[in-house]
């Protein structure tokens, strides 16, 4: 067999003689070939001519976003839509529709001028987002600012026309031959609402618009239909015979109760229409599936792709083999910071390749890759020795034998903590406390104003009614009780209340908390956690200066002269960008105000060891820890 005869079977649920290995290198790969430090042997190569030299199969699912046929093709990236010769359509804007497009440096900015309104987008790639690997752009300014810009989004899409690329996706497909399987991307975004959270929003944005704006939301929603019904009909007439339909689903971000609403109606849509044609549909899953497995095993797909189990994400392998492994095909299992001497040392690094073999068994319906792709700092030779163990010990079915857990780990997620109970409130603070809990802004404010009316103590309105709640949404969000939207909506009620609230505070209720600094570190663009933790924070209390992300260590230490913080918080998602966090720290350690301030460090890939390692004071692994750890750090 050869590899592209296994992986289509292994996708299909069929019988395959041996377990594939297929690194995703295009990160890795990028970043050592900018920096001149691709291992000596495979110097002057491409990503392809290393995996075949090393006789790894060809990982082509995720496009190659950088290597585009004309420069024009990325230009329409910021709502959503890609031109790439792994996709088996392309689009042409409605003739009505005029582009205004502005480079400024690094930034583009794209005004869409239609007839019902112009909308604008601006998105950045700089070098240092080359430097990294970074294949995708960060989008700076996202298509919708308010409800007037839902009619212009509205009309591109209603009027977008799509038509067949399919010998582009030949041409690519024949020159993977044998080696891997071409995978025809539709698109990131699995139905039209999650390309509204996706493409159009900031993340955090796209929360309040769902729940303020639901009719005009859903209305764009169904704008969006055509251009998915269409992007269906062409990928099921194509000669694609794998099909990469959404990727990024995450258990906070596109939450269980969404994700049933929103994505799995498209992804059961699309799946049993493909299966109707014989192809094979598969997810890029590389996110927190804890709460989503049930789901994504309902969806019908075929595949889920960059499966990153625990120790980086908290569902171990043998509990998605044992979830999924009837029902679809997990592509991944090796979580990306086993490769990285930092995170994990050489027998960790066996001991995890142990418990993947015993894991997976009898391996059927698996895969086998990092996930979601090489980190640039790899250890070149732990990717080689995986393969040499995938190629001695990957015949199938593999032997199956007790399951071994890894060193010190139970093999289980983490327990919630059982929520502490609010403070006995008199009646009309609980009522505070429920509206807050509710997130219920314009009701909430008419509450407090009663009260302070009454003779309430304001101090006691902010306390024992409005802060406690915000713990008790921080206690929920910690066991999974609640999801990122429960928390932003309860922390904007807050907010507005806070405004009734505040001129009868006094200055010592106002200054009773810390200062927090934060920012996501240089290199990095991911905010969603970041910001739930900034949330968090200011929701009992601590005012927070948020800095954003890509922040330079050169900012953090001016900003911490200015500011005076007590606390500095700093957030990476990236292993590429988490040695950021150990620059800050020596910046601060070098401009002598490092005694100064506790050191707060998080994100999914950071762990408390790294954390003691560069010198943090104290990780958090979510935002509800968090908060606990700066109200521990500020009351002792
Ligand atoms: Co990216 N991405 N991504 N991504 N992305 C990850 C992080 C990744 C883990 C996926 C994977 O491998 N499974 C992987 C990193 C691998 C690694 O290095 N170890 C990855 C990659 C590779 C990339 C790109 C390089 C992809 C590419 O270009 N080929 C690229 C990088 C761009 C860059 O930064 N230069 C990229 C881009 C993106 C999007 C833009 C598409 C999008 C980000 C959108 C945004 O942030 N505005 C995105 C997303 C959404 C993800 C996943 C799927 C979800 C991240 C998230 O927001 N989770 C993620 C998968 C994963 O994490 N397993 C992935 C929800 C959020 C609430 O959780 O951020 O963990 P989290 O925050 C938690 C805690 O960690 C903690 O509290 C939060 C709330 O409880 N916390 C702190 C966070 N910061 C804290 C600070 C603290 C304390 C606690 O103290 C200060």
């Amino acid at each position: 067999m050869t590899y592209r005869d296994r992986i289509l079977s292994t996708l299909r649920g069929e019988e395959s003689d041996r377990l594939v290995y297929t690194p995703r290198l295009d990160l890795w790969y990028n970043a050592n070939s900018a920096a001149g430090t691709l291992p000596a042997r495979h110097s002057g190569r491409s990503p392809d001519e290393i995996a075949r030299a090393e006789g790894w199969a060809l990982h082509k699912v995720a496009p190659d976003f950088l290597n585009v046929r004309k420069p024009e093709e990325t230009l329409h990236r910021a709502v959503g839509l890609y031109s790439l010769k792994e996709m088996v359509f392309s689009f042409e804007l409605p003739g009505e529709v005029e582009v205004e497009v502005v480079q400024e440096g690094d930034q583009t900015r794209i005004t869409y001028h239609t007839p019902r309104g112009a909308v604008t987008t601006a998105s950045t790639f700089s070098a240092e987002m080359r430097r990294s690997g970074t294949s995708l752009s960060w989008i700076s300014e996202h298509a919708l600012k308010g409800p007037e810009d839902y009619p212009a989004l509205a009309y591109l899409f209603e009027n977008i026309n799509l038509r067949p690329t399919g010998d582009d996706f030949l041409s690519w497909s024949e020159d993977i031959g044998p080696d891997g399987v071409a995978c025809a991307m539709v698109g990131l975004a699995a139905s039209p609402m999650h390309h509204i959270q996706r493409e159009f929003l900031d993340a955090t944005d796209f929360y309040y618009h769902y729940h303020d704006n639901q009719k005009e939301l859903r209305a764009l929603a169904e704008s969006l239909e055509p251009y998915y019904e269409q992007a269906l009909r062409l990928t099921l007439d194509s000669p694609a015979q794998v099909i990469l339909w959404g990727a990024n689903y995450d258990d906070m971000i596109t939450y269980p109760a969404y994700f049933q609403k929103e994505i799995l109606p498209w992804l059961q849509k699309a799946s049993s229409a493909f299966k109707a044609r014989g192809k094979i549909m598969l997810c890029h899953c590389d996110g927190e599936n804890q709460g989503l497995l049930e789901l994504i095993a309902a969806s019908g797909i075929h595949a889920a792709e960059a499966i990153c189990p625990h120790p980086m994400t908290k569902v171990p392998l043998e509990e998605y083999y044992r979830h999924w492994g009837d029902k679809l095909t997990i592509w991944g299992g090796v979580p990306s910071n086993l490769l990285l001497a930092d995170s994990a040392d050489e027998e960790e690094f066996e001991a995890y390749l142990n418990h993947l073999f015993q894991a997976v068994a009898p391996g059927h319906r698996f895969i086998v890759s990092i996930a979601d792709c090489v980190p640039p700092q790899a250890v070149f030779e732990r990717l080689v020795r995986l393969g040499e163990r995938v190629e001695k010990e990957g015949r199938l079915p593999l032997e199956a034998g007790a399951f071994r857990p890894l060193p010190g780990d139970t093999g289980k997620a983490p327990e919630g903590r059982q929520e502490k109970p609010p403070p006995p409130p008199e009646e009309a603070l609980a009522a505070v406390h429920q509206e807050v809990l509710r997130g219920r802004g314009p009701e909430l404010t008419r509450l407090v104003q009663e009260l302070l009316d009454q003779g309430f103590e304001a101090s006691d309105i902010l306390k024992k009614g409005m802060l406690s709640a915000m713990e008790t949404i921080g206690q929920r969000f910690i066991t999974g009780d609640v999801f990122i939207p429960e928390v932003l909506l309860s922390a904007r009620a807050l907010n507005q209340a806070l405004v009734v609230l505040e001129p009868h505070l006094t200055s010592r209720d106002q200054e009773a908390d810390g200062r927090v600094l934060i920012g996501t570190v240089f290199g990095d663009v991911h905010d969603i956690g970041k910001n739930i933790v900034t949330t968090m924070l200011k929701g009992v209390g601590f005012k927070v200066i948020d800095l954003g992300i890509n922040v330079l260590a050169e900012k953090f230490v001016q900003e911490v002269v200015a500011r005076k913080p007590h606390i500095l918080g700093l957030s990476a998602l990236l292993t590429t960008t988490m040695p950021q966090m150990r620059t800050v720290i020596e910046a601060l350690e070098e401009a002598g105000l490092r005694s100064r301030i506790k050191i707060m460090v998080g994100g999914a890939p950071v762990n408390d060891r790294f954390a003691r390692e560069i010198g943090a004071d104290g990780y958090a692994p979510n935002a509800g820890l968090a908060v606990e750890l700066a109200k521990k750090w500020f009351s002792s």
